[in-house]
């Protein structure tokens, strides 16, 4: 698929029942996402059988439970085993606990992928920027290869590239947090995780198609 759309199902346009609401959404853009990022502010909607239900109905997208978790190893193992059965294909977890090194064999025999969170988005995430070389780095050691970068940084999304070249990374901040569809891409991105400009837009297909099309030039392969 020429997409490099994650697409976060976080909020829904009012009118629409929540659970249907998603599925017809996906329905609606499913030629264009090659991921679906959802998280507590859905299953507190539709709850975990909720999401599992809809996990399964679509097993054509890579799912990402976003809980990122930050906790010791055992529960975050316990909370692994957890999604792998929900049908979950990623889990984003932070980095800065640490502990890493058995949670990442734990995954890896549960056949679910690991992705740290190297840079949040948001403006005032200064002590991920400070970090971002421990934070990289570490995620090599323990073999943790998805991060997440926010779009919004471009030269940390060029950074986290250079200090980890296999990493595949991903990057949120796209449209309602102000970056420019594809510019992380350009910054070295692999994969471009996009919530609101798409599911509070009027015609969330048109949306869809404008971020696919911004991408199309700047992927690195395709
Ligand atoms: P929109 O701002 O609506 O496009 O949504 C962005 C999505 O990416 C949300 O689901 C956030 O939880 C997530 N996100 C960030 O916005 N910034 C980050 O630094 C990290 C994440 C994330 O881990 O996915």
């Amino acid at each position: 698929m020429d997409s490099r759309l994650v697409l976060a199902v976080d909020f829904l346009s009012g009118s629409r029942p929540k659970e249907s609401g998603v599925s017809a959404l996906l329905e609606e853009i499913d030629d264009l996402a090659v991921g679906v990022k959802v998280g507590l502010p859905l299953a507190l909607e539709v709850g975990w059988e909720g999401l599992s239900r809809l996990a399964s109905r679509y097993p054509e997208f890579y799912w990402i439970a976003d809980l990122k978790l930050a906790d010791i190893p055992a529960v975050e193992i316990r909370v692994l085993e957890g999604l792998a059965l929900m049908g979950f294909d990623a889990a984003i977890i932070h980095l800065f606990p640490m502990g890493l090194e058995e949670v990442s064999s734990a995954a890896a025999k549960l056949g679910i992928d690991l992705i740290g969170v190297a840079a949040m988005s948001h403006p005032r995430a200064h002590t991920f920027e400070e970090s971002l070389e421990t934070l990289v780095a570490y995620a090599r050691q323990v073999g943790v290869e998805g991060l997440v970068v926010g779009a919004t940084k471009p030269g940390l999304i060029e950074a986290t590239r250079s200090l980890h070249p296999r990493a595949t990374i991903l990057s949120p901040g796209v449209g309602a947090q102000g970056a420019e569809p594809g510019a992380a891409i350009r910054a070295g991105a692999d994969f471009e995780i996009v919530g609101r400009a798409i599911t509070l837009s009027e015609n969330p297909r048109t949306s869809a198609e404008e971020v696919v099309e911004a991408q199309r030039g700047w992927a690195r392969w395709t």
